[in-house]
């Protein structure tokens, strides 16, 4: 826990170092549209940095006693139902989000009739039902956590309108009881928002209910637990490794960064009849045959009593604390989580810095060389006649003549931008993919009773991967035409310019791959033959569209911003020549005509120099803090 806290101490101080840097490099106009945005981005991803962690296992076996036991210990109780049987039944997230009031919202279970997913309804208030959290009253607040173990009782067409019943599936087909009717979840998802001094720090738990309902909820497997960062995954000692929990780990978790199994209620263990040591040993047994069967480390399993823990911390006994063995638990969580993610934001950040710094130093270094230039101009004027001042001017306005033949050519390429831009959103637009989807559910529709309801898919797959290469063509197209672009500016003005920036779509590549590789796990070898199979499918794929959808939204927004910026640093040094041409122009004129003296000028340029060198050594020393800040390890902060 001192871990998160250091680590969100070390992103306050990235964030203002990062932040003065701005402010600065702002007022000194060396911003242009791209650096802005580079500097706003990374920004926010310093700030909004979250931590998730997933609790995964079948019902019962105490994930929301652990988190009650880690978390929240602190209140003098369970906070998060826990008990007996199924207790948790809908995907649980605990977060802060200052904008909002303490609070928890319920997505009802009624919206999994719609073709829509749990993440579609993030962003729409109306849906979701929210209960206020009265922190002062703590008995009302318990209340309303309970909502997330509420169940009702519905017909069977409901049920199955749901996506929760099926005749052909036994194992739905238990879920009747006598009267007939079915337990369905009342509520679908639920976000509690909530200010506890982790979840300030940005940290997010996800308590998710059972085996059954993690199969039936698609935005848990494509969303919520592969975007975790780290998954706890928990066994009950007295259980064992039973078949369902073999499921769940291959199906949803298995071997991976960030995993860690939790072997818990080894208190059922501790036989009063046996000494201490023979009791450790059989649980190192339990440990080891864990391991041996999961596939991973002894080192990674954790055997606990989440119970014995939470009673310990809110008795304040310390040996039942300690025997608990929580703290072996939470130390490896939290070594596992910070450090990993720490290294991911600071890499990105170092690499944001060099590009940024090194447009800036671009900027300014041309900024020097064209007073350096323009003062040697001027020097060369002196003791020279009015004839050699005429020429000098000839000279002047005959650049100015070519960097504006010049410009007049960027407006060509501009225009051809432009074309390119638009054939790049064709493929990769939105309406794109919309009506990819639309076909899909149509053939699945239409292939509903044959077996062939997962060839849709696939091609569905295959279609999104096209549109993105399609899109990669059209970006290199752009970026070959804007490298020549630069090299002109550069070779026949002197203009210097960094490589233009880059766009690779690669990454929502990688996602679709991601996402297919979890449909093929669910549904690849899996015989369709039954019908509950394929609406079980008709609902995966709800899920899957919005990923899909989501990594082409992202891949869009990338697109605009580069769209947009990838000019600006050409523009910036265009606009800076000019301002040069104009000056040199200005001044030789005014030497011309005798009414400023060449001393006076040259001291003035040289008085120029030395402030702009002045500003070099402070972007040096404002983006050397950014750098030292990122570079801190977190015991250094501590002590600081
Ligand atoms: N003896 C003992 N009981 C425990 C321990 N941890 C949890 N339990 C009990 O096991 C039962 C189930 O715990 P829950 O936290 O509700 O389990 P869960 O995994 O969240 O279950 P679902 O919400 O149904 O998926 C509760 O009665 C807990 O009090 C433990 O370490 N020792
Ligand atoms: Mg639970």
């Amino acid at each position: 826990m001192q871990d998160l806290q250091q680590y969100s101490a070390w992103r306050e101080r990235v964030a203002a170092a990062l932040e003065q840097y701005r402010t600065w490099v702002q007022a000194a106009e060396l911003l242009d549209a791209e650096a802005g945005q580079r500097l706003v981005r990374a920004l926010a991803r310093v700030r909004d940095d979250r931590l998730s962690v997933a609790f995964v296992a079948e019902f019962s076996r105490g994930k929301s006693e652990l988190i009650n036991a880690i978390f929240f210990a602190d209140y003098g109780q369970r906070i998060v139902p826990s008990s007996p049987g199924r207790t948790t039944m809908c995907p649980t997230e605990l977060a802060w989000d200052p904008a909002l009031p303490p609070c928890i919202r319920l997505l009802p279970i009624a919206t999994r009739a719609a073709h829509l997913a749990t993440g579609d309804y993030r962003d729409d208030p109306a849906a979701w039902t929210v209960l206020p959290l009265e922190l002062d009253a703590p008995e009302r607040m318990i209340d309303s956590f309970r909502q997330v173990s509420l169940t009702r009782r519905v017909g069977k067409d409901e049920a199955a309108a749901f996506g929760l019943y099926d005749a052909e599936d036994p194992d739905l087909a238990a879920t009747v009881g006598e009267d007939g009717l079915v337990e369905i979840p009342q509520w679908r998802h639920a976000l509690i928002n909530f200010p506890h001094p982790l979840l300030k720090q940005g940290l997010v738990i996800l308590d998710t209910p059972g085996l059954n309902a993690i199969g039936t909820e698609p935005e848990l497997t494509l969303n919520l637990i592969p975007n975790a960062h780290a998954v706890l995954f928990v066994l009950g000692a007295e259980t064992g490794v039973t078949k369902s929990d073999i499921e769940v780990w291959r199906t949803h978790i298995g071997a991976g960064p960030g995993r860690i199994v939790v072997l818990n209620k080894i208190d059922a263990m501790w036989d009063e009849l046996k000494t201490a040591q023979e009791n450790d040993a059989a649980i190192e047994r339990q440990q080891a045959s864990v391991a041996q069967l999961l596939g991973v480390a002894e080192t990674q399993v954790f055997p606990v009593s989440a119970q014995k823990a939470l009673v310990g911390k809110i008795n304040g006994d310390m040996a039942l604390f300690e025997k608990s063995r929580i703290g072996q638990l939470e130390a490896a969580l939290f070594n596992e989580l910070v450090p990993a993610r720490q290294d991911i934001l600071r890499n990105g950040l170092r690499q944001d810095m060099a590009l940024l710094l090194a447009g800036q130093q671009a900027l300014l270094g041309t900024r020097i060389r064209d007073l350096v230039e323009q003062k040697q101009e001027l020097e060369s004027l002196r003791g020279k006649n009015q004839g050699v001042i005429a020429h000098m001017m000839r000279r002047v306005d005959m650049e100015k003549k070519e960097f504006d033949a010049s410009l007049f050519k960027l407006q060509g390429t501009r225009a051809v931008f432009t074309t390119l831009s638009t054939e790049l959103y064709s493929s990769i637009g939105m309406d794109v993919v919309q009506a990819q989807v639309d076909a899909v559910r149509a053939a699945m529709q239409a292939a509903r009773f044959a077996t062939g309801t997962r060839a849709p898919v696939r091609t569905f797959f295959d279609h999104a991967r096209a549109s993105l290469d399609g899109s990669t063509s059209k970006i290199g197209e752009i970026n070959t035409m804007m490298d020549s672009m630069y090299r002109r500016f550069s070779t026949e003005h002197g203009l210097s310019l960094a490589v233009p920036m880059r766009l690779s779509l690669q990454r929502y590549r990688d996602e679709i791959d991601a996402i297919e590789a979890i449909y093929v796990k669910q549904f690849g070898t899996a015989t369709l033959l039954m019908t509950s199979r394929g609406t079980l499918l008709e609902r995966f794929f709800d899920s899957i569209a919005s990923r899909v959808k989501h990594s082409f939204r992202a891949a869009n927004a990338d697109v605009e911003a580069w769209l947009k910026v990838i000019m600006a640093p050409l523009e910036a040094q265009i606009r800076q020549h000019r301002e040069q041409l104009r000056g040199r122009q200005a001044s030789i004129q005014r030497i011309h005509d005798a009414t400023d003296s060449l001393e006076q000028k040259i001291t003035a340029f040289e008085a120029a120099q030395h402030d702009l060198e002045k500003v070099k050594g402070r972007l040096g020393a404002l983006s050397g803090a950014v750098t030292r800040a990122l570079d801190a390890d977190l015991p250094e902060l501590e002590a600081a």
